[in-house]
């Protein structure tokens, strides 16, 4: 048994940040990856089409001038692949995939508070003891897996967008099915449409989508972006951590004249990207505001797409504009215009069955298909937690206490679980926001924590209840006058009981947080509580995987 004073669970962004972090202040650390390479997400979601919903400037890592000035992205908003190759390149860079224990899988933590240390266990047996755990293991990582019926009869090939084969998909004239019509259905589809013999596009809820505004980058604004001093200071102080896609100043509905409201609209749909959220100030409070902002994108696909009824069918009616993930596009409704690309309302003629030839609908009505894609989302913020049996001393499981809604101090930790970190976890800004940037801030506040312990011979440190109550209050009282909390969606958890409703994300802006997490460093890290040790903390000598 090898021991560590830090084990990672994950080589994603989160992952590599974590090695490069707190190695750098000579903590011995052990990532462990179920995947083949680097990249989390990035590795797994390879399928076609796949590209980053925030501009490639900001998405990126903030920590290393050079790397920076080195990188030269080529669009607005990276691929998937350029994305992986960047990850590799910051693998490789700073030297960390010999931290790294590939095709590994965590599956068990154990708290042993007799020695403040985790025993961790792999799938295949290995064993480490480590100081302190640190989840890197993402919100939306842990997929939904179909469960169709009839699903083991089909005789053609079907994959999931959230962990495409590294294998060759036939794509290629072939009859297809995407099923889900989320960020990643919707990129997948359009991306698929253009090699498809014919795409079936399989809409349960219609969604928002909105031109992403792709473009190729030039050199002009990279130099300006490098040029720029303390700029991962001015993302820090934004609310989501990307100053371009909000800003400028915005004012409520009422403050603008119609011509100015219409002009408005029209600009951001032409600027395109995630700034549609964001068009009047008060149009996530003020149904009345957001349906305006609703109606002008509905009036956008009836404009877009040529066939009235299936023009109808993409029209959003379920819930306001923006209390679900708004989806970026790239010519998404257009591919509705295209002979070989079919819409199957499963809301009026669910699913029924997957037969040997194609998906079967409850009206008997059958399509024959040679490739099934599934998009069916994740099990969200605690799905790749409740993946590993990690256990504290009294046996508890780590979101065993989470049936109303999970529980954390600042996004990062839960009481009862020492020495536990999750860093973009429940109660932090995570996905509402730049999640590179929030991996920066969090694990570097994860470093600061771990140093000031470690000047001061502490062993454990938790999340003071009352601390964590308080700060669950101000997650809740933030998204208290939202409209999106009353829409049910990934970002919402919803009591069985008595319907009381939770807003898993804080909305309160990464401005506002990172301010609340300096502050809290700065008072002593007020709010956590410490153990102290019977004796010096050994270093763990280790540094890289045995
Ligand atoms: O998942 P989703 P996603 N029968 O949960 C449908 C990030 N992301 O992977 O709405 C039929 O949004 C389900 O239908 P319904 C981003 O944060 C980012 O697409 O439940 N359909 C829905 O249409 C995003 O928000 C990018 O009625 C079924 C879809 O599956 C998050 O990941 C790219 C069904 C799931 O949509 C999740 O996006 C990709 C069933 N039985 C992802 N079950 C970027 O652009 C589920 N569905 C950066």
């Amino acid at each position: 048994m090898t021991d560590y004073d830090v084990v990672v669970i994950g080589a994603g962004i989160g992952g590599l940040y974590a090695i490069e972090r707190l190695r750098g202040q000579g903590l011995s650390v052990l990532a462990v990856e179920s995947g083949s390479g680097v990249g989390g997400v990035w590795h797994h979601n390879r399928y076609p089409g796949a590209r980053v919903d925030i501009d490639s400037i900001d998405y990126c890592f903030h920590f290393s001038r050079e790397l920076t000035r080195d990188w030269r992205w080529t669009e607005r908003y990276a691929s998937q692949d350029e994305l992986l190759r960047y990850l590799n390149h910051v693998a490789d860079r700073f030297d960390l995939r010999r931290h790294i224990l590939f095709e590994t899988t965590v599956t068990a933590a154990q708290w042993r508070p007799d020695e403040a240390r985790y025993d961790v266990e792999t799938g295949s047996g290995q064993r480490f003891t480590c100081r302190f755990l640190l989840l890197a293991t993402g919100n939306l990582s842990a997929a939904r897996k179909p469960d169709f019926p009839g699903l083991d009869d089909f005789k053609g090939d079907w994959v999931q967008t959230s962990h495409w084969p590294d294998r060759d998909v036939q794509i290629a004239g072939k009859r297809i099915a995407v099923i889900g019509t989320g960020s990643s259905g919707v990129q997948a589809a359009t991306a698929l449409a253009e090699r498809a013999g014919h795409l079936f596009v399989f809409q349960r809820t219609a969604n928002y989508s909105v031109p992403a505004g792709n473009v190729p980058l030039d050199a002009a604004v990279l130099d300006a972006v490098f040029a720029e001093p303390n700029r991962r200071e001015a993302l820090l102080n934004s609310r989501i951590g990307s100053r371009l896609e909000l800003e400028g100043g915005v004012l409520n509905y009422a403050d603008y004249s119609e011509a100015e409201r219409l002009d408005r609209l029209e600009r951001q749909w032409t600027k395109g990207g995630q700034g549609m959220n964001r068009v009047f100030a008060d149009q996530g409070l003020d149904l009345a505001v957001n349906t305006v902002v609703a109606d002008f994108v509905r009036a956008k696909i009836r404009q877009t797409v040529h066939d009235p009824a299936t023009a109808e069918r993409l029209c959003p009616y379920d819930y306001p504009i923006g209390s679900r993930r708004l989806i970026m596009d790239t010519g998404y409704y257009e591919i509705f215009n295209r002979p070989n690309v079919t819409l199957v309302d499963v809301a009026a003629d669910p699913i029924e069955r997957i037969t040997e030839s194609g998906i079967r609908l409850k009206s008997g009505a059958e399509h024959e298909v040679d490739l099934i894609v599934f998009a069916l989302g994740f099990h969200a913020f605690r799905g790749a937690m409740e993946r590993i049996d990690i256990r504290n001393e009294k046996g508890e499981h780590l979101t065993g206490g989470w049936s109303r809604g999970p529980r954390a101090l600042l996004g990062l930790m839960t009481t009862g679980f020492p020495n536990l970190f999750f860093p973009t976890g429940p109660g932090g800004p995570s996905v509402l926001s730049n999640m590179v940037l929030m991996n920066e801030q969090q694990i570097d506040f994860v470093g600061e924590l771990i140093a000031h312990m470690d000047a001061r011979g502490m062993r454990t440190v938790q999340p003071d209840r009352d601390a964590q109550d308080a700060w669950m209050d101000e997650v809740a009282a933030a998204a208290s006058k939202l409209i999106r909390l009353n829409v049910d969606n990934y970002m919402v958890h919803v009591n069985s009981d008595d319907g009381s409703r939770v807003f898993i994300p804080y909305v309160g802006g990464l401005d506002r947080f990172n301010r609340t997490c300096r502050a809290v460093a700065a008072d002593g890290f007020r709010g956590f509580v410490f153990g102290q040790a019977l004796e010096p903390t050994q270093p763990s000598a280790s540094t890289e995987p045995a």
